[in-house]
Parts: structure tokens; sequence; C-alpha cells
């Protein structure tokens, strides 16, 4: 609609900006390293007050031509990036909305070329056992910035393909066999539970613990006895607990009792120096005698 000017006739000056209207958020999967987008992709119906047949024009800046930005995920530009979208009318009157881009890699990333898109150091460690064998097999999510999920090989290793700022490590497995599970593991609880000879590492108090009560007694035994005579196949504690490997227990005789910590955040990092292996404890084998295949096919699983 133009409004009319009762004197002249002429329509009046457009001194009213345009109202910008954004998309809350877009996601891009990056196709190649960079990717360039066009500022439309943002606007969600903006117009222009009083001024309805007006052409808007749309940019990144309040420069009317600043209307494509490439993104590279070779620049660390991954996850949350903020954008503003400027609309302009054809008087020049404008605003802005603001918004964000969620910038995410492919599922495969090495795969489409895109394994160089590290920020920095590729984030991995080690998972191994109390007397540092590899864990493999050992399913390892990464969330916070990016999800990932990646399975430890054969030598316990596990990588993530780009460092992240913010993230959260969270290691487990399953293995409902009988893996190192035995009546001679029950021995030990025993000799322990009559204090003939005390567990004498705190991985082993916490591989002790099968029914997650934070003390070992006779019904940590019972529950291995009644897994080993075929009556369950898993532990209510489940059948792995993991701890940071540097981590120190407060009392290395008694870590039931304290809150240790079962994952790596990356806030904490600085206190840790920057280590992300983990110490895997069997549940129920309290000698440590679980046995790895090393024959398994190596699994590397992404965005699970
Ligand atoms: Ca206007
Ligand atoms: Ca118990
Ligand atoms: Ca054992």
């Amino acid at each position: 609609m133009i409004i009319a000017d009762n004197l002249s006739g002429q329509p009046e000056p457009d001194t009213i900006p345009p109202t910008p209207l954004c998309k809350f958020g877009l996601s891009h999967t990056y196709q190649n390293s960079s990717d360039t987008l066009h500022i439309n992709s943002f606007n969600d119906g903006s117009f222009d007050p009083e001024h309805e047949n007006t052409n808007l024009r749309f940019s990144f800046s309040s420069n009317p031509e600043d209307t494509l930005r490439i993104f590279s995920c070779l620049n660390g530009e991954i996850g949350l990036v903020p954008v503003q979208m400027w609309v302009t009318d054809e008087a020049g009157n404008q605003a802005f909305c603001e918004t964000f881009l969620n910038l995410v890699l492919p599922s495969n990333p090495d795969s489409l070329g895109l394994g160089n898109c590290v920020t920095g150091t590729p984030l991995s460690g080690r998972i191994s056992t109390t007397s540092s064998n590899p864990i493999e097999g050992a399913i390892v999510n990464i969330s916070g910035d990016l999800n990932f999920t990646v399975v430890t090989g054969n030598s316990g290793q596990y990588n993530f393909p780009t460092s992240l700022k913010n993230f959260t490590i969270v290691p487990s497995k399953i293995d409902s066999t009988l893996n190192g599970i035995s009546t001679l593991d029950m021995l030990v609880i025993i000799k322990h539970i009559l204090g003939v000879e005390l567990l004498d590492s705190p991985y082993k108090i916490i591989a002790a613990d099968v029914d997650g009560s934070g003390t070992i007694n006779l019904t940590d035994v019972l529950a291995i006895r009644s897994r080993l005579l075929g009556a369950t196949n898993s532990f209510p504690a489940g059948d792995y607990i993991f701890v940071p490997t540097n981590y120190e227990f407060e009392n290395v005789g008694n870590p039931l009792q304290e809150d240790y910590p079962s994952i790596i955040k990356s806030i904490a990092l600085e206190e840790t120096g920057y280590m992300l292996d983990f110490i895997g404890i069997r549940l129920g084998d309290i000698n440590d005698s679980t046995t790895f295949d090393k024959s398994e096919e190596k699994l590397r699983l992404y965005d699970r």
C-alpha cells in the first residue's frame, strides 16, 4: 500500500524500517570443508510495514551487498555461530534480527575429505584395565559442541576427529559374558569380608561392589554366584565402571564412600592436565583376569 500525500499527490517518503523476522536457528551440515550460505536462508517472512510491495534486500551486515558468507570447518567454525540478518527496504531503511547457525560435521567426515576439519589437537584417550591392558570395544560418547560416539580399538585408543571447547566424555561397555568372572573372584571377596586379606586397591573394591550398594558384603558374593550359575547375565551396578585414570581417590581404602568421577568434562581439564584416559573396572572381576579378543573387528561409529 502506498500512502498518498494529500497536498502534492506524491507518495510519502518511506521512513519506516522493515520488520525483520529471522528463522530461529538454522542447521547446516558441511558438504565441503568450506560451504557458502546465502542470507536469504535465514529469512522467515520479513516485511515492510505500510510498504508491502517494496523489494526487501537481505544481508549479513549493514552492507546490503553482503549476501553470501563462507563458513569453513577448517577455521573451526563448528557448532553454534551467531548470525545477524539485516533487512533493507527500497528507501534504505534498515533493521536486523539475530539468530544462529548450527554448523555440524557429517557423520562420515573422513570420507568427505573433512578429516582435516580439526582445530588444534583432536581429542583422544586410552581406556585400559587396572593393570594397564587395553580395553577393546568400549563405547565412548562425547557430547557438547558436537555429539559423537566412537568405539575403542584393540589398543584401547579412542579418537574424536576434532577438538572441542566444551564437551563431556562418557565411556561405557556392556559385556554379558562371564569373561573374567570366576569363583576365584568370589573367594577374594570373601577373604576381604572376613578380614583375612583386604582388597589392596580402590579399583578392586569398586569391582567387588557388584550390586552398587556402597559396601562389600555377602550380597555381592551371592550376586556373582548367581551370575556364574547362569541365573543372570548382569550385575545391578552394570558390567563396567570407568574412572579417569589420573583421578586420585581421597580414601584408597574406601572409594565407595566418595563421589568419584566416571566422566571427563572439558571444564575440569585444566585441573587434570588434559588427560582423557580412563580405567575400566570390570565388575565382578576382582583379580583382573578379563581378556580381550584382539581379532575383533574394529568399529568406528559417528553420530549415533
Ligand atoms: Ca519501509
Ligand atoms: Ca555391595
Ligand atoms: Ca577374575
